[in-house]
């Protein structure tokens, strides 16, 4: 007889029980003598056993209710810690806590031990992570699916100054955290040929033939929400050699070639691309790809075909698809593949599933950014999706095209999903418009530059399709886990609502008058700064003082993020500190977090340049306090935790049209951090909520960009018209910072005699001066910390609790599904 399941329970007793059993019959270990890490792989464990209850029975109300799902399908996840998360989404934190310490442990300690899971590499990878947060805590029946890389974003060090790059074993040791689900592994095909088959009546069909097998493995990750019970999972595929992989070899005895194969095929889920925004048509990235979308297509038909009797006409009720970027596109002439080539379907209908299905989030308008396979290459990985692919554009352009504009080649030519000209490609934002019933962009001004200007012809076509979701960020994990003694302050004030409803946080909004909530939000803030002075210390050896005022840019190292320009900025602080050493600054410190891609030179000479021009002002007797500048090193979402609740100023100045949303900014503005930016992205947004009073927006516009570009943008004008941004040129490529005049050409090279293509000599001046009002306003520190209060009232709406709501109400059409104790 199976008994009935026992209840763990959530006393301190038990969860000090399970900690030990854990330690004890899990680990093999001696509670005496357990390591660190036994300790915190037993509270792991012990607080997996209490939500991995709710993820099945999460998973058993959604398919017996028989409702929608969605897929959320993305190459990365940036996922950071979990046990924190896990313990104050499920509200176990205050009593694991208390287990720990009854047990002599400190649970503060073994968080800090745990390695962050950094499968992404910034922006669209930390949003999948948010909406998997929010998704749970929504209650929307969600599967997340990805890659199960063995070394995530590479690990960041500084030497002489110069990016270092290092593997990131983040689970060397294993994770508590991911369970294996051999039953429900997959086997996938890859390269091989086409060839034509006809049936009984003379119809032709396809077959892929002499393929190489792959097969993936899931790992499952439980995603807590918060006080909900609703524990979705994100489904990791790991790549393995097929099981008789060159048997025949293997028989012959040649035992260490037979495993060569194996190691090939392992090698699809072993590395993240640590590129960010940029792709450069690897073979492996698109295997990567392919891999991931066959076998979580795979999946999602499996379970189609087992919860339900249904037609393939019902696949778009139970199964909505979002891809994340471009990046999992080829889904959609896989599941053309299994409609036409294994289920037998009319074409009609199959894409009629198709477009209802699939759903395309754009991240980026970057013209360097937008993913193009050659043809060749793909032909030669994936034959018959190519076949596919061609089918869909002589359709589309046959059709549609040809219908709206006929005769009209250019227009052909523009919408095609091949482009043709330097070479054959398959343009794969094309292929996810075309194959999706929604696009959308991630902010309202980026989603009006993809209408207007990237996929302005498809928006002439099917204006219907394309719609604005702006970004949102998990307020638990950058509050509620970040910065409990701010988030404390805030439920005393006005309760704890905000964490499921952050459109409550506008009740804050009277406490900025209140010179009590004042100087506590004061005090929080000065907490954090003085926690961060110390983790200043620890990693760069710079002594900075919590008084001074904390201007943060945290982000990946890109060009259009322009950290150069804030270079340029500190460079002439730092002239002026000389020339005028009486001058009334208030102490500064610069603080950089940013990886830049490993083949990105140019991006590794800007972090030279300001590791280098820190190093001689860090260490400038005449400058003393007033200026300091440190780029603390492998940036990362446990740093971005410590950095965040620290920050005063946040900056966001990237050349307007650029960034497509931004999601740092929404991040430190609800820690009460005052945003510099540009009118780009979601800066826009926030600017609207917060009021142009509380808030430092300089620069040119979008238009002003467009307009300055078409008349003819020439960085000398600016460099000869301006003394001051002329002599931190050419301070900064003289010999002054290394010794080497040669060091910094490059950088130098591309303001000057190339062009400045992000515009970082004509926004110098405005910023300059932006710079100055934030001086001038943090000398009234009381109405500074009214304005932080404000930000933190006033940026609910950047919650992805909303976005993802949004999402499920206009593009998934699910509902909202509780799961009960
Ligand atoms: C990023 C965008 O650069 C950023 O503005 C946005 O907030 C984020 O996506 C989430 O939507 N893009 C990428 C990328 O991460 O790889 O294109």
């Amino acid at each position: 007889m199976i008994p009935a399941p026992c209840d763990l329970g959530n006393s301190t007793e038990s969860l000090k029980n399970s900690i030990i059993n854990h330690v004890r019959f899990t680990l093999g270990a001696y509670v005496e003598s357990a390591s660190q890490n036994d300790w915190w792989v037993a509270t792991c464990l012990a607080i997996r056993d209490r939500v991995m209850d709710h993820a099945t029975k999460s998973r058993t109300i959604h398919r017996q209710s028989g409702v929608r799902r969605v897929h959320y399908l993305s190459l990365e996840y940036l996922m950071g810690r979990l046990l924190e998360n896990n313990l104050r989404n499920s509200g176990l934190y205050d009593v694991t806590k208390q287990a720990l310490s009854e047990m002599g442990k400190d649970l503060d300690e073994l968080l800090e031990s745990e390695p962050d899971m950094g499968l992404g590499n910034g922006g669209l990878g930390r949003l999948a992570a948010c909406f998997m947060d929010s998704l749970s805590t929504v209650n929307l029946p969600a599967i997340g699916y990805g890659i199960h890389y063995e070394f995530g974003l590479f690990r960041q060090e500084f030497i002489n100054g110069r990016q270092v790059e290092h593997p990131d074993a983040w689970m060397r040791d294993g994770s508590p955290w991911k369970i294996a689900r051999p039953s429900y592994r997959q086997s996938i095909q890859l390269y091989g040929r086409v060839v034509q088959k006809f049936d009984d009546y003379g119809r032709p069909h396809y077959e892929w033939v002499e393929t190489k097998q792959l097969l993936g493995l899931p790992w499952d990750i439980p995603i807590v929400g918060y006080d909900s019970h609703t524990v979705n999972v994100l489904r990791l595929w790991q790549a393995q050699a097929d099981e008789d992989f060159n048997f025949q070899v293997f028989n012959e005895g040649s035992y260490v070639e037979a495993l060569r194969d194996k190691a090939i095929a392992e090698t699809v889920s072993k590395v993240l691309y640590p590129n960010d925004s940029t792709e450069n048509g690897k073979e492996l990235r698109l295997v990567q790809q392919y891999f991931f979308v066959a076998c979580s297509l795979a999946d999602i038909v499996r379970r189609f075909k087992v919860g339900y009797t249904l037609p393939w006409s019902e696949f778009p009720s139970k199964a909505a698809i979002q891809l994340n970027d471009t990046h999992p596109a080829v889904a959609i002439p896989e599941l053309m593949r299994i409609l036409v080539d294994l289920e037998g379907l009319e074409w009609e209908e199959a894409w009629d599933i198709c477009q209802k299905t699939f759903s395309y989030t754009n991240h980026t308008l970057l013209p360097e950014a937008l993913e193009m396979w050659s043809v060749s290459l793909f032909e030669r990985v994936l034959p018959r999706h190519l076949q596919i692919i061609y089918e869909i554009n002589q359709r589309f352009l046959e059709q549609d095209v040809e219908g709206k504009w006929p005769g009209d080649n250019e227009k052909k030519r523009s919408l095609s999903l091949i482009e043709e000209r330097g070479g054959r490609y398959v343009r794969m934002a094309n292929l996810s418009v075309l194959g999706s019933h929604a696009t959308n962009g991630v902010a309202a001004l980026h989603t009006r530059l993809l209408c207007e200007r990237l996929f302005a012809d498809f928006y002439a076509l099917y204006p219907d399709r394309f719609l604005n979701l702006t970004n949102g960020i998990t307020f638990r994990r950058w509050l509620d886990v970040c910065n409990p003694e701010l988030s404390a302050l805030i439920t005393e004030a006005i309760g704890k609502d905000w964490k499921k409803d952050a459109a409550l946080l506008r009740n804050l909004d009277p406490y900025a008058d209140d010179p009590a909530f004042r100087a506590r939000y004061a005090q929080i803030k000065r907490g954090h700064k003085a926690k961060l002075a110390e983790v200043i210390q620890a990693e760069c050896g710079v002594t900075v003082s919590p008084d001074a005022l904390f201007d943060v840019q945290i982000k990946r190292l890109h060009e259009y993020k322009r950290q150069h320009l804030n270079l340029l900025n500190i460079v002439t602080m730092y002239r002026e500190i000389l020339d005028n050493p009486d001058a009334d600054f208030h102490p500064r410190v610069f603080i950089f977090g940013a990886k830049a891609a490993p083949g990105y030179f140019l991006a590794k000479n800007i972090i030279h340049a300001i590791n280098a021009v820190a190093a001689k002002v860090n260490n400038d007797p005449r400058v003393g306090d007033k200026l300091k500048v440190v780029f603390l090193p492998n940036y990362r979402v446990s740093l971005a935790e410590k950095i965040i609740p620290a920050a005063d100023l946040s900056e966001q100045i990237s050349t307007a049209g650029k960034e497509a949303s931004g999601t740092g900014n929404m991040k430190l503005a609800l820690n009460g951090s005052l945003t510099i930016g540009t009118l780009d992205g979601a800066n826009v947004e926030i600017e609207e909520e917060v009021g142009s009073e509380n808030i430092f927006i300089f620069g040119l516009t979008v238009e002003e960009v467009t307009a300055l570009k078409a008349k003819g943008y020439n960085p000398w004008d600016y460099y000869w018209a301006n003394k001051k941004l002329r002599d931190t040129i050419d301070w900064i490529s003289s010999d002054y910072f290394t010794g080497n005049a040669e060091e910094f050409l490059p950088l130098r090279r591309s303001l000057l005699d190339h062009g400045d293509p992000y515009l970082c000599l004509a926004d110098y001046q405005p910023y300059v001066d932006a710079q100055a009002k934030v001086d001038a306003a943090y000398k009234d520190k009381d109405h500074w910390m009214k304005m932080a209060i404000l930000n933190t009232a006033r940026v609910g709406k950047f919650s992805s609790d909303r976005t993802i709501l949004e999402y499920a109400e206009k593009v998934w059409h699910l509902p909202q599904v509780v799961v009960n104790d």
